[in-house]
């Protein structure tokens, strides 16, 4: 495959229609400041860079000392695109609105540093970010962002591994990119990724097995089943506990990630939130040809209320996310 970079990447989508040149810049920011973000996770405890930065966000969760280095990071790197309007994080409570907004066509919301509790223990981590047009109809404030996930007109996220990797759409396909630390930019490695429609892989906190509710706990207790059940085959497992680097395999090699709503607090629709995590990367799975459900209802679909509210989270290989929402709905019908 000849490769190309980002940039050029970005100058043919402009040339084809696919984007126009503000949401190139925007697209470029991002992945620039990945490049620092990686730097820093690359340094690790020799950038001084790991641990507990000893406050909370908020959504109550103890932040790492990357988090905001990353936050903080993003949301300077998103002003100076001159492009974005205003930033909705993960880590604070309302959006940050830019100077000039109302000229400013996007809006960005992002998880700057997803997984953060592999950070000290050297597990991969990464960036989530989902965009949106900025109606430009008034002020922003966090009520301009509550539009449903089929608004998004771009998403992606960088997984900080072994390599580190871009993956993004703009509703034309999903493609991936490699930082090339070498030459300080990131070079186009995958075209059109494609999610394998079957899998015997699956990827669930298994700890949770008994607060889960009906639906789940039948699709899981068939793959367990193995040959000798419904299924007719064994499946594996895997949990990497860092959504980006599960949901990276899933469009790799195929599989199913899920986070279920369950019952250890019923009025709580789940752990993932819905607008910088499930969102973008529903938007990414299901132009990678994959299914993304919260629970019966299509996540991208879910007309939001609030910047930081939760969903349940059924993703990955059409196949099989077809057999666990049909339980789902059967579920819904009784
Ligand atoms: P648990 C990370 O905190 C995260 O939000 C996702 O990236 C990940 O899939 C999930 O939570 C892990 O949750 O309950 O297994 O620690």
């Amino acid at each position: 495959m000849s490769t190309i970079t980002l940039a050029q990447y970005l100058n043919q989508g402009v040339t084809a229609g696919h984007f126009d040149q503000a949401l190139a810049r925007l697209l470029q920011g991002m992945a620039d400041e990945s490049q620092d973000i990686s730097e820093n996770i690359h340094r690790g405890a020799l950038a001084g860079v790991l641990g507990s930065a000893g406050s909370e966000n908020v959504q109550g969760e103890t932040q790492k000392k990357l988090d905001i280095i990353a936050n903080d990071a993003i949301l300077a790197a998103m002003e100076k695109t001159g492009v974005v309007a205003a930033s909705a994080s993960e880590e604070l409570d309302d959006c940050s609105v830019y100077a000039g907004a109302e000229e400013r066509p996007y809006l960005i919301l992002f998880d700057p540093l997803d997984g953060s509790s592999n950070i000290d223990v050297n597990v991969s981590i990464g960036t989530i970010f989902s965009v949106l047009n900025n109606p430009r109809t008034g002020p922003v404030t966090n009520q301009t962002f509550l539009q449903p996930g089929t608004s998004q007109v771009a998403a992606g996220y960088v997984v900080y591994g072994p390599q580190t990797t871009l993956v993004l759409t703009t509703g034309h396909g999903v493609d991936g990119f490699t930082l090339d630390r070498a030459a300080g930019e990131y070079v186009q490695t995958s075209v059109n990724i494609q999610i394998p429609a079957d899998t015997k892989e699956f990827a669930i906190n298994m700890s949770n097995v008994r607060h889960w509710y009906a639906p789940v706990k039948r699709y899981i207790d068939e793959c367990l089943a193995g040959k000798t059940g419904p299924r007719g085959k064994d499946f594996n497992m895997r949990w990497i506990a860092s959504m980006v680097a599960d949901v990276h395999r899933v469009l790799c090699r195929g599989g199913t990630f899920m986070y279920p709503q369950d019952q250890r607090e019923p009025g709580k629709p789940g752990k993932l939130r819905l607008m910088y995590e499930a969102n973008p990367i529903s938007f990414i799975v299901e132009q990678a040809g994959g299914k993304s459900y919260a629970g019966a209802q299509r996540i991208l679909d879910i007309q939001p209320t609030d910047l930081h509210q939760r969903c349940s989270v059924l993703l990955g290989s059409a196949n099989e996310i077809t057999i666990v929402h049909g339980y789902h709905l059967d579920n819904s019908k009784d």
